[in-house]
């Protein structure tokens, strides 16, 4: 395998497109309000050990601060500034053995805070800066001890005789909006991610051989997505070999790849908390059954059916219709249904064997915020959107009604679309899906390991 080069120059979102958002936001608040958004906290995994750090996704597009224990407060037309951050202080003691903190004086110069306080202080500070307002934005209901804290200040300001805000509304709607339409900066952070990630997809596909155990392709998908500078995988790995396939949210990873099966790999990585999310479905042995083959076949024809129809006037449901329709034929021919395809299309005839939508916004989370209906209407595709396409077939074994040798067989295929002007740009195209390019791969593979 050749050299790689290392990645010492990460991209990361600009000072000003931070800025931006915190603008954004605040054009869409009323006068006289305030918004409040607290940041991720550690969490523990047992006993003194803890899970890696990773930040609130709202609160990160708004700041670009990593650290914990952190809110972020937004006052639009506030004399003394609009943007506040309450964080941790500089603490020698605790960087001795966690690394060093930011503190508030050096948060408002690298992130471009108005007014930055230690955290410790919250209690003290920030009644102050919710007496008088009107409306309080606050995303209520993600996280009890914080609301309890919230409900703590209103009430604080309301037993020293001050009015408190009449109106609480859920911020989650305006800040969400915003994150759906994804910038240049955000595009060029998702390319990166999908790069990196079709690299790691390449390597297994060259890789995988009968016996080998799916934690460690899970292994080899993480190590190249890490040399790619996506250093961290944006959700646990999905590595099914045989009827494992079948279980959506398979996350064991535990069990030898045989001879025969089909392997479904899911697994996509984070650059600078932005996801790819990938899937790709191929033989352990490096050679479709015909069996594999026909059903495989009938998976990539919707999904190409699906991505065709992401592009700006089209709805959010268009592609799933599309993706259904190709499921439905498909599952016509292979004798599993009978019928009219319009009338199984209409009683949704497919539903045992495809039970996923056909895919979800993409982002700094996974599974995307932003609403997929709009007044009760689809919502309608615009430039900047990111959409995963990902139908799949899944037959597990105890389905008696279709034949034997379609059971235990798995597959699902899914990349990442981008809502372009003219159309949409598939960013995760850098990893085969037809049948005779993955046997190419692998095949190239396995010569090369001898
Ligand atoms: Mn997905």
């Amino acid at each position: 395998m050749p050299k790689k080069k290392h990645q010492h120059e990460r991209k990361q979102i600009s000072a000003a497109e931070f800025a931006r958002r915190r603008h954004e936001l605040t054009a869409l608040m009323d006068e006289n309000s305030i918004a409040i958004v607290p940041g991720g906290t550690l969490r523990h995994m047992n006993w003194d050990k803890r899970y890696r750090f990773r930040q609130d996704s709202d609160f990160f597009y708004l700041t670009g601060f990593d650290e914990p224990d952190a809110v972020f407060v937004l006052i639009p037309g506030r004399e003394y500034g609009e943007s506040i951050l309450f964080c941790r202080e500089r603490d020698a003691e605790v960087s001795r053995w966690h690394g060093d903190i930011t503190g508030p004086e050096r948060a408002m110069q690298l992130f471009g805070m108005d007014d930055a306080f230690p955290i410790s202080d919250i209690n003290d500070i920030l009644p102050g800066l919710i007496e008088g307002r009107t409306k309080l934005y606050y995303a209520m209901g993600l996280d009890s001890e914080f609301d309890s804290q919230v409900i703590e200040w209103v009430r604080k300001i309301n037993q020293q005789g001050h009015l408190p805000p009449g109106e609480l509304v859920q911020l989650e709607h305006l800040l969400h909006e915003l994150r759906l339409f994804k910038s240049a900066g955000e595009v060029e952070l998702m390319r990166l991610a999908a790069e990196a990630t079709c690299r790691g997809h390449c390597r297994i596909m060259a890789q995988v051989v009968p016996g080998m155990m799916e934690y460690e392709v899970e292994a080899e998908l993480n190590h190249e997505f890490a040399m790619g500078g996506a250093r961290w995988p944006a959700y646990p790995a999905i590595v099914g070999g045989g009827s494992n396939a079948c279980v959506l949210h398979y996350l064991d990873n535990n069990e030898p790849l045989q001879d025969g099966d089909l392997v479904l790999v899911d697994a996509g990585g984070e650059y600078q908390n932005y996801a790819c999310d990938l899937t790709r479905t191929f033989p352990v042995n490096g050679k479709f059954s015909e069996t594999q083959e026909a059903i495989y076949s009938i998976v990539l024809e919707a999904q190409l059916a699906a991505i065709d129809e992401v592009k700006p006037g089209n709805n959010w449901n268009d592609p799933h219709d599309a993706a259904m329709r190709k499921l439905t034929e498909g599952l016509v021919s292979l004798g599993i249904l009978a019928g009219d395809v319009d009338m199984l299309m209409a009683e949704e005839a497919h539903l045992p064997y495809c039970t996923k939508r056909t895919g979800h916004w993409l982002g700094m989370d996974v599974h995307d915020v932003g609403d997929y209906q709009v007044n009760g209407e689809w919502r309608v595709f615009e430039p900047g959107m990111v959409t995963t396409i990902e139908p799949g077939l899944y037959f597990t074994d105890d389905m008696v009604e279709v034949a034997t040798r379609y059971r235990g067989i798995g597959v699902r295929i899914e990349d990442d679309v981008l809502v372009t002007k003219t159309g949409h740009e598939v960013l995760t195209s850098g990893v085969p899906k037809d049948i005779q390019a993955i046997e190419t791969m692998m095949e190239s593979g396995r010569a090369a390991s001898g």
